[in-house]
């Protein structure tokens, strides 16, 4: 008798703790929705993040977090835009969750189709800030000991070179871990490569097409390059990183199709698994020296390996991130995000829902278990 009375006490309450989790729960997925909505609807193509972050910057601001705006030039003449760097109250937190409020062009809409949520941004990377800000509220009202130790830095050109972050490099923030948010199938990225750019310049003379003998073409001379770079067969790889790839992703030239090209030109995107400088030498050897030809290096940078924790799914990015201009070099830096890099860029960017629930207990177990170890050591 007692026993049973005990037993059903004992269920009763259980229930009741269940349900309110549960409604707690619900609240914080709505919230999440909604935010990651909100997000996706203010278009934030590079140099046009000054809208969406205003309305981020207040959002966290009306939940109480400490916001810092950090103005960025604009790009080629346009808008100044801002990073936000968003704490509660400590300047110099333990944790950074850090992702960018720039996309791609061009914009896509918000859409729902059952589980999936369409639009430019869904995944890249609205929805790991969408994830990574709830998580952040969760644990401010679970654990506000964890919760105090994290700041929110959100930065703006991510996909048009690194000018966000490297502004933010000036906020002098000493974490001791960074973690990044990026698609990664909410799998934790072991490492993601580097990055080389270069454009190759091709000078002909221009002629008459009906006496080419008289001029130099300089799209065929371009095209015997082109060609060159694509039989490339990088020698070394990385035993995490895997091989270099190369992609020339961008070609112009000429005037006419009965004119000998004086000018072409075209840009590729070497990505590093090895030794950046190592692969410029190599293009450099294998292309020569052709007539009319010149390389321009845009830029080098060798891919970096990242920290895991037990308890994770893991991956290896075959893209670069801010990190690369990151200077902050934190003890521990991580890369994890909800969706899948294979549709982040293309016009049916999406994300499922449920990924974006699964980024917020996510985000809140890396955080504890990193404060937890760093405590610790
Ligand atoms: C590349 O070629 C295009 C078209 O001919 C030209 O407008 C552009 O200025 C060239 N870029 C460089 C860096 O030479
Ligand atoms: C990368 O390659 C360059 C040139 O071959 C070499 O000098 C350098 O030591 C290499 N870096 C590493 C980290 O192996
Ligand atoms: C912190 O680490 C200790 C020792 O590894 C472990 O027993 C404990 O469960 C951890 N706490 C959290 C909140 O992860
Ligand atoms: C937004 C959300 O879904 N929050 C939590 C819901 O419950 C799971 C399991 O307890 C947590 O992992 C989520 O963080
Ligand atoms: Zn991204």
């Amino acid at each position: 008798m007692y026993t049973k009375r005990l037993l059903t006490c004992f269920l009763l309450s259980f229930t009741l703790v269940n349900v309110s989790t549960q409604a707690q729960n619900e609240t914080s997925s709505s919230d999440l929705l909604d935010l990651h909505k909100q997000l996706v609807e203010i278009e934030s193509i590079s140099g046009n993040e000054a809208k969406v972050g205003e309305f981020l910057a207040s959002y966290l601001q009306s939940h109480g977090w400490t916001i810092e705006r950090q103005e960025v030039e604009g790009i080629n003449g346009g808008p100044a835009r801002f990073n936000i760097f968003a704490h509660t109250g400590n300047k110099n937190p333990k944790v950074i969750l850090n992702s960018h409020l720039d996309t791609v062009p061009p914009y896509v809409p918000y859409r729902v189709e059952g589980d999936k949520i369409f639009g430019r941004g869904t995944n890249d990377a609205k929805g790991s800030i969408a994830s990574q800000v709830i998580a952040l509220a969760e644990l401010q009202k679970e654990s506000p000991d964890v919760a105090k130790e994290v700041g929110l830095l959100y930065v703006v050109s991510e996909e048009s070179g690194c000018s966000g972050i490297t502004k933010a490099n000036e906020l002098s923030i000493t974490p001791k871990a960074f973690i990044i948010g990026e698609p990664t199938e909410n799998k934790l990225a072991l490492g993601h490569k580097g990055a080389l750019k270069f454009s190759v310049n091709s000078e002909g003379i221009a002629a008459h097409s009906g006496y080419p003998e008289l001029g130099r073409s300089a799209i065929t001379q371009l095209v015997n390059v082109a060609s060159t770079l694509n039989s490339i067969v990088f020698p070394d790889s990385h035993p995490v990183l895997g091989v270099d790839t190369l992609n020339i992703g961008l070609i112009q030239g000429g005037i006419a199709a009965n004119v000998v090209p004086a000018s072409a030109n075209l840009t590729v995107a070497v990505r590093i698994a090895t030794n950046a400088t190592k692969v410029w030498e190599t293009i450099k050897s294998i292309v020569g020296n052709p007539q009319g030809i010149t390389l321009e290096l845009g830029g080098a940078r060798d891919g970096i390996l990242l920290d895991s924790v037990d308890g994770f799914e893991t991956m290896v990015a075959k893209y670069g991130t801010d990190y690369l201009c990151y200077n902050g070099k934190a003890k521990k830096k991580y890369l994890i995000g909800p969706g899948s890099i294979l549709v982040a860029h293309t016009p049916n960017e999406y994300i499922l829902k449920e990924d974006l629930t699964k980024a917020v207990g996510l985000y809140k177990k890396l955080v504890t278990q990193v404060l937890n170890t760093s405590q610790r050591s």
